[in-house]
């Protein structure tokens, strides 16, 4: 087998902050954090598309990157080599998962059964590698959005041809994603949104869309698959406006069909951000509806409209994440897929290992932060005690639901007088701080 990066050995922790080329400064993949490995924790997670099939182009220019596994003498030769590359990089990075769509891995043939076919071989390729290895599928999916017969969307489709397609599609990709033990199946919505009102019929195109979702979750069923099925909310792009805006209207679409058992989210930075959200605020919406699965691990630019994908180097923004997933209690079947592509004219193939770099220490130091803040508590107490007024007096009798209207216009009419906490947000911010600074 071809090494792809022989100037590239694994990557290995250095406790010199300062050390210069490739090496990790805060990831320590076996240091405990509160009884589990960072590498338990993290559960990191390569993505086919960007790490394997990005070129750089833009919509103002041309790839930038020509891979060196893709100089194969056919696309399935070149398939065949991008799956040792992929797994040669991680290897070198010590990540223990990755994550594809249909399309990422195998070429399209002439006819749906050509295309399954290709999928087939490489699916073997990749399953002996894996046992190779022990690196795993975080999960699969399927590309519903590059090809044109998906103009008008895929489950949301104006042309009943198309959704028959693609539902075909999700059925192959779901079988592969079971073949290869994957511990989730994602559906992202890649065209199921409008452009205008004035050629949608909306209420056919999200009853669709339900039934089809309905379809996948009775065939995960049927063929025994044992991972998560996870929806992944995105509000604009490339559709102007996306079915599954945000984790709070997903989830709404999902209980108004009575779908909400079979799926949670996988919540990905960059489409909250793009949703004029938090990524933390669509992370606690889903943790405290217990439908918190899964995180696509990226960050946009503030000054930028646009799904960037960056690899994440916020600090604030990771920690905020590890402290939502430590209070779920950790993944179950989820982790943290880089889906984020190394900027344009960072070309060079090494750019790969250090963009994985920067996510991976920046998710550790977050890790560290995050875990710290929760065992001393520091945000929790000052949350209970911002609350306590619920804890006696009315404010029991209104969390216990024993009062009404009268009751509390008698209260209020009352002697008393309204004395608030503050709410100490710079404080706050000033704590939070130190616990990044000082984080080990
Ligand atoms: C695109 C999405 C996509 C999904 C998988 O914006 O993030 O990459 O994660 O289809
Ligand atoms: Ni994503
Ligand atoms: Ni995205």
């Amino acid at each position: 087998m071809k090494e792809y990066f022989p100037n590239t050995g694994k990557i290995e922790y250095s406790g010199d902050r300062f050390k210069k080329g490739p090496c990790f400064r805060q990831y320590n993949a076996g240091q405990t954090v509160g009884g589990k490995t960072m590498e338990e924790h993290l559960k990191f997670s390569m993505a086919f598309w960007h790490t394997m099939g990005y070129g750089g182009s833009d919509p103002f220019g041309a790839d930038t990157m020509v891979r060196p596994w893709q100089n194969g003498s056919s696309p399935m030769k070149i398939a065949e080599e991008k799956v040792y590359a992929a797994f040669e990089i991680m290897q070198k990075l010590g990540i223990r998962y990755f994550c594809f769509h249909d399309r990422d891995i195998a070429p399209e043939g002439n006819t749906l059964a050509e295309t399954n076919k290709n999928l087939d071989s490489i699916v073997k390729i990749i399953k002996k590698m894996m046992s190779d290895t022990g690196i795993r599928l975080l999960w699969g999916t399927a590309n519903l959005f590059t090809n044109p017969r998906f103009m008008h969307g895929a489950a949301t489709s104006c042309n009943a041809d198309v959704f028959a397609y693609a539902a075909a599609q999700v059925k192959k990709a779901m079988e592969v994603t079971t073949e290869l033990g994957g511990a989730g199946y994602v559906f992202w919505g890649g065209r199921e949104g409008y452009e205008t009102l004035l050629n949608t019929d909306m209420q056919l195109e999200l009853d669709n869309m339900a039934f089809f979702l309905q379809m996948a979750a009775d065939y995960a069923k049927e063929i025994g698959f044992e991972g998560q099925l996870l929806i992944e909310p995105k509000p604009k792009e490339p559709t102007k406006h996306q079915y599954d805006f945000d984790v709070a209207s997903a989830l709404a679409f999902l209980k108004s069909y009575g779908l909400e058992r079979d799926f949670k989210f996988n919540i990905e930075s960059n489409h909250a951000t793009l949703a004029g959200h938090t990524f933390q605020h669509d992370l606690r919406f889903a943790r405290i509806n217990e439908m918190l699965g899964s995180v696509d691990a990226n960050q946009g630019d503030m000054l930028l409209g646009w799904d960037t994908d960056q690899f994440p180097t916020d600090i604030y923004s990771t920690t905020f994440c590890m402290l939502e997933i430590l209070e779920m209690g950790g993944f179950k079947k989820g982790g943290l897929n880089f889906d984020a592509k190394v900027r344009r004219a960072s070309y060079r193939p090494d750019d790969i290992f250090y963009a994985h770099i920067a996510g991976m220490d920046s998710f550790a130091k977050g890790l560290k932060a995050a875990w710290k803040i929760m065992e001393d508590g520091v945000l929790k107490d000052f949350i209970s005690k911002k609350y306590e007024s619920y804890s006696r007096g009315i404010g029991k009798k209104i969390s216990g639901k024993e009062t009404d209207f009268k009751s509390l216009e008698k209260y209020a009419l009352g002697p008393g007088t309204i004395d608030n906490p503050s709410g100490r947000q710079e404080y706050l911010e000033s704590i939070l701080n130190e616990y990044i600074f000082t984080a080990e």
